[in-house]
């Protein structure tokens, strides 16, 4: 068998006869139609024909509840080596034709071959940082939108003081006159390097990289070159395509956050969409991620627990030939949920949070500190009770939010 990408769905009927609808798929995103073919052509065909690998049917008697998980082998001779075409191949139409969803792509070794992954990846962040025996800590800016470039210095230092690894910008700050990104860069740079004065710490700075696409490489080297030492990026409003095109170039010599922005556009319904450990996991590792945020079980916006560990093997899976990404459980975290973190995803996470920081009744650099000693307690095994005893920024931290049990 020469090289084939497969893919897994899973479909929703109370009726099909999932056998012949799998068979359609295959034959119907590739070739077209097959038994009307002339015994010649089909010679000539085969190679370029989808295979059925596995249909596996789960009966129910309950309305809406009949499923089947079906593989099917594209072979590689269809698409060029990007994910813009592997995506629409097998699942561009087909998105669109009832109620089925992506759940899962097997690359073959040689579409994988034109893909570097993450320049730096999980042991390259530590690296950076110098931190390799607890989970990391980012900070995320917020309240940045009409704000100037003194007040973003300020709200830097003060999260930098917090003893944070990493601070990331606001999704929503794009290029700006008030706080243009080589300007943002410099003044936030020029802070964390006083702040590095008192904590003894490195940090990376991730800045928005916005703007059009026929731009962004411009302004990721603009952003470089004033000093910026990470990058957010809006991965699913662009594309995969545009992050590996990024993390591939060899000038762009930083890491790359991929943030989940659009996502519960695609993986959330049970029936339709893109599941979220290929989604968040294995393409945005694949593409080129650095980092990944995603949700958690815990906070503000919830994933489901063993979807969202199954996010986690995605990017951290020793199989895929590429460097492990990040994994960033976000939104809504705070102190209280940090045992339940350590708990669930151990040593190689970030810990994100904006409000769990900035909310802090003792203000922003303690909100940071709070986290610090949640860390510190999880990792111990000590209570967050007990720990909270010798620390006013945890005890008020938990007074605030509780622990999440
Ligand atoms: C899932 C992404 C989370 C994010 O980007 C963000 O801004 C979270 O903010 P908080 O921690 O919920 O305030």
């Amino acid at each position: 068998m020469g090289n084939y990408c497969v893919a897994t769905y899973r479909s929703f009927d109370d009726k099909a006869d999932f056998h012949k609808k799998a068979q359609s798929i295959a034959v119907g995103l590739t070739v077209g139609s097959w038994t009307e073919l002339p015994e010649a052509q089909k010679a000539e065909m085969e190679k370029h024909l989808g295979i059925v690998k596995q249909v596996n049917v789960h009966e129910s008697d309950v309305p809406g509840g009949r499923y089947a998980d079906i593989r099917i082998a594209y072979p590689d001779i269809n698409f060029s080596r990007d994910i813009p075409a592997l995506l629409v191949t097998i699942f561009g139409k087909l998105s669109m034709d009832g109620k089925i969803k992506l759940l899962d792509i097997d690359f073959s070794e040689d579409f994988l071959a034109a893909f570097p992954g993450p320049k730096f990846g999980l042991q390259g962040i530590r690296d950076l940082l110098g931190v390799h025996d607890r989970p990391l800590l980012m900070s995320i800016f917020k309240s940045v939108v009409g704000h100037d470039l003194d007040n973003l210095r300020e709200q830097f230092y003060k999260q930098a003081l917090g003893g944070v690894d990493l601070i990331k910008d606001d999704e929503i700050l794009f290029e700006n006159p008030l706080t243009p990104i080589e300007k943002r860069v410099e003044v936030c740079m020029d802070a964390a390097r006083k702040a590095s004065e008192q904590t003894g710490q490195k940090l990376l700075y991730a800045v928005n990289l916005t703007g059009p696409t026929s731009q962004l490489a411009s302004q990721a080297l603009k952003a470089i070159n004033a000093g910026a030492n990470a990058l957010l990026f809006n991965v699913l409003s662009y594309g995969y395509d545009v992050l590996h095109e990024l993390s591939s170039n060899p000038d762009i010599t930083v890491p790359i956050a991929a943030h989940p922005a659009l996502a519960g556009a695609l993986y959330p319904s049970q029936h339709y969409g893109i599941a979220a450990p290929l989604l968040l996991g294995k393409l945005m590792r694949v593409a080129g991620a650095d980092l990944s945020l995603f949700p958690s079980p815990y906070g503000s916006v919830v994933m489901p627990k063993e979807e969202n560990l199954a996010v986690r093997e995605a990017l951290l899976d020793p199989s895929l030939p590429v460097k492990a990404s990040v994994p960033v459980p976000s939104a809504g975290i705070h102190p209280g949920i940090v045992p339940l973190i350590w708990k669930d995803f151990g040593l190689d996470v970030v810990v994100n949070a904006g409000g769990g920081i900035h909310g802090h009744p003792m203000g922003t650099a303690a909100g940071g500190q709070a986290f610090r000693q949640a860390i510190e307690a999880a990792m111990n095994n000590v209570p967050l009770e007990d720990k909270a005893k010798q620390h006013p920024e945890l005890e008020q931290a938990i007074a605030l939010w509780g622990i999440k049990k």
